[in-house]
């Protein structure tokens, strides 16, 4: 039997696994056997169910395993990792989200996710959800932690993510142990109501994000048997965190106008642009880019905690970039907008640490520069412990969905409409 027919309709012809990085194409994809005496797959730890290559299916296309159980569940044939069903019928949009330890990677992407979902459904009629709940379940409780808290009067914080355990899978390969970074997937597609819906097949992506260590982009963190930033190279969107609280000339400027411990109390600081540095020998290690050449994939520099240095820039509270259109629910980024946060924020990097713009500028074609507060408000330290908690329910994120929303718009499927500074004048869906 033909296996290419048993995996959904419109296939692509390739599929990147979002685990190792392979392409593969659909008929060489293995198998999840569900017989539970099909033990031990020979790349997994042990007791992992065995990959297959199938030779029987049902009719409705499901594989069945050598004893004799339908199975669900397909991998990809290198790193026998599980892989959802939808990159076989989506685009993949990978995003890499990189940055110093404790500039904010993980609230960012909390505060990012659970933004999108509600934003992308309401204002901009797509659906933002979850390629696969159980892939997604470490940064589900992150957004569990920040805004669904049972506690929300009780001070909480994310863990700080480290360079080993839940956030990886370990995969044998003859005698080498590689570590890959778990992926956390999203599909996006226009909803029912959306002017566009019947192009939905073109239109949709599915998103494949990280959460690193901000140690695994320090200076021999990536290696063969741990490959932990090797997105970068695949990557289509880079986001770069930067992080004024760890910069003594920004701590300096307002650190009158915060009680943020950040920039008060208990100071890091950092190099960030060494970061920039990094991702940019290893995206040249591991594409065709030339040492001269610049990346021609946006650099979003995403510039964190403006709860802590909004004094230095203007409005306490960032307007929401998106203006209503004649259609109901459908919104319209004000793209002019954006780019004029953009251009005022580089003024003020400029202003401040213009080796960092610099540096931004002299890897990639088109850098913009966007305001992030992902908590809305400032942690509270610990006296004893140090430590830093926010209450959930204080938080009130300020364009952590933007950096993405903006991506989407400018660069990639034409599914978020966008509108000119005029804001009557409606481009692309509205
Ligand atoms: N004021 C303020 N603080 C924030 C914000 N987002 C995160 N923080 C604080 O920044 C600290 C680090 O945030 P994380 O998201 O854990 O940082 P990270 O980049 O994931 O760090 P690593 O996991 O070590 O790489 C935490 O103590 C947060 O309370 C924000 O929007 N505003
Ligand atoms: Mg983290
Ligand atoms: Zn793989």
């Amino acid at each position: 039997m033909n296996k290419t027919r048993q995996i959904p309709i419109r296939l692509r012809n390739s599929v990147t696994c979002p685990h190792c990085w392979h392409d593969f194409s659909p008929e060489d994809t293995v198998w999840v056997s569900q017989h539970l005496d099909l033990r031990d797959d020979i790349r997994l730890e042990d007791g992992q169910p065995l990959r297959f290559t199938p030779t029987r299916f049902t009719v409705q296309g499901n594989a069945i395993d050598s004893g004799g159980v339908v199975c669900e569940q397909v991998a990809c044939p290198r790193c026998h990792l599980v892989v959802p069903r939808a990159l076989f019928e989506m685009p993949p949009l990978f995003v890499s989200i990189t940055g110093t330890p404790s500039c904010g990677k993980s609230y960012f992407l909390a505060a990012m996710t659970w933004q999108l979902r509600r934003i992308m459904a309401k204002s901009f009629a797509m659906s933002f959800a979850d390629a696969d709940p159980a892939l997604n379940r470490v940064l589900n409780s992150y957004e569990e932690n920040l805004f669904l808290n049972p506690e929300p009067d009780k001070a909480s914080k994310l863990n700080k993510t480290e360079e080993g355990g839940d956030l990886y899978n370990v995969v044998r390969y003859d005698k080498q142990n590689v570590t890959y970074p778990k992926p956390f997937l999203f599909t996006i597609k226009p909803s029912e109501h959306h002017p566009k819906y019947h192009q939905s097949a073109r239109s949709s992506r599915i998103i494949s994000v990280y959460d690193n260590a901000g140690e695994s982009f320090e200076p021999g963190k990536d290696s063969r048997a741990n490959p932990v930033t090797r997105h970068l190279a695949r990557s289509n969107l880079l986001m770069f965190l930067f992080d004024p609280t760890q910069d003594p000339r920004f701590r300096d400027t307002c650190r009158l106008h915060t009680q943020d411990p950040q920039v008060v109390n208990q100071p890091v600081t950092a190099r960030q642009e060494t970061v920039i540095h990094e991702i940019a020998d290893r995206i040249r290690n591991n594409t065709s880019l030339g040492q001269n050449e610049k990346h021609t994939r946006p650099l979003l520099v995403v510039v964190t905690k403006y709860d802590a240095w909004w004094r230095m820039f203007g409005e306490e509270r960032l307007k929401e970039p998106w203006d209503s259109t004649r259609q109901e629910n459908l919104c319209a980024l004000n793209l002019s907008a954006v780019l004029d946060v953009s251009r005022r924020l580089r003024d003020l990097l400029w202003e401040h640490c213009p080796e960092l713009v610099s540096s931004a500028e002299s890897f990639a074609k088109q850098v913009y520069y966007l305001p992030v507060s992902s908590t809305g408000c400032g942690p509270e330290s610990d006296a004893e412990s140090g430590i830093m908690k926010i209450r959930p329910k204080d938080i009130r994120p300020m364009w952590a969905e933007t950096p993405l929303l903006f991506a989407l718009s400018r660069f990639d499927t034409g599914m978020i409409a966008h509108s000119d500074r005029s804001r009557n004048n409606t481009k692309g869906n509205g």
